[in-house]
């Protein structure tokens, strides 16, 4: 059961106390990237990690579709990192920080901040575990080689993830057509195709290798269920949708990392950084408990 005094304590993911809260106990470790270097349109994404943080105190901790209450795994929520200008120094320090996570066995999630924090995160994953692939929820292909002058930018994120393990991207919906020429027909379920495929969760599993990093851009979701983000686009996939995407391959594969990047907080409407929150504590729930969710 979540705390009475949860409120006094709104730095650490769901509000959490001693010890399930502590560094040495945690099996997950969440770590805040607030960096908004990159990004075109609306600004704001630094302010991300805050509110998802926020929005988690609210949470009910025991999830009914697993019957767990996986914050007694322990789920430890590192300080903010204080994240230079410069995208490449940023991942730098994500990678550092990161890889440190991995190494005392933390399964990593990463709140962003913008999409481009995901390189440090993937390349720490890849160091750890080899054979991984990269299963982005997107409604952006993110294969820019390199934009605004910057092989880092968030518009590259996918580019850079691509020279180091394989990608299956899902929800796409807009792109450069220079985009077209990096991409892998075979590895790219488009918005529009997952909501005529007759069973897409099984075109993406089986793509996948067994240990899979999962990249969430919140922009994945339609704008009508999260408009809190920098570039929403229309006919985007729904909260279900997203829950059998991550039900399926937690059941299937091992999850060995996620992040959660690109919310653009509105500090009018607290729903959407409830639902980034939420997502993050489901999808845990999903991974611990996978022998529950067949
Ligand atoms: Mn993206």
């Amino acid at each position: 059961m979540k705390s009475q005094n949860q409120l006094q304590n709104p730095g650490a993911f769901g509000a959490l106390e001693a010890p399930d809260c502590a560094y040495d106990r945690a099996k997950v470790a969440i770590l805040p990237i607030p960096y908004d270097g990159t990004s075109t349109w609306v600004k704001g994404a630094d302010k991300g990690p805050e509110a998802l943080l926020a929005a988690s105190g609210n949470m009910e901790l025991y999830d009914i579709e697993t019957d767990s209450e996986v914050y007694q795994k322990g789920i430890v929520t590192l300080n903010p990192l204080d994240c230079p200008a410069d995208p490449e120094e940023m991942v730098n320090i994500v990678q550092q920080t990161a890889e440190s996570m991995v190494r005392d066995d933390k399964l990593l999630v990463g709140i962003g901040g913008e999409h481009s924090v995901s390189t440090g995160l993937i390349r720490a994953a890849v160091k750890k575990y080899g054979n991984i692939s990269v299963l982005q929820l997107d409604a952006h292909a993110d294969l820019r080689n390199e934009y605004g002058g910057s092989l880092y930018n968030h518009a590259c994120v996918m580019a850079r993830a691509k020279e180091i393990c394989p990608i299956v991207q899902v929800g796409i919906r807009s792109m450069d057509s220079s985009e077209k020429e990096s991409l892998d027909p075979d590895r790219i379920l488009y918005a529009h195709q997952w909501f005529v495929h007759s069973n897409p969760v099984e075109w993406i599993i089986s793509r996948l290798t067994e240990k899979v990093y999962l990249t969430i851009d919140l922009d994945v979701f339609d704008p009508a269920v999260m408009p809190s983000t920098g570039t929403p686009e229309p006919g985007g996939l729904w909260w279900n949708d997203i829950m059998k995407i991550i039900r399926g391959v937690a059941s299937r594969k091992n999850i060995i990392g996620m992040d959660v990047v690109e919310l653009c907080p509105n500090p009018s409407d607290k729903a959407p950084d409830f639902l980034a929150a939420k997502l993050i504590y489901r999808s845990l729930s999903m991974i611990f408990a996978k022998e529950k969710v067949r």
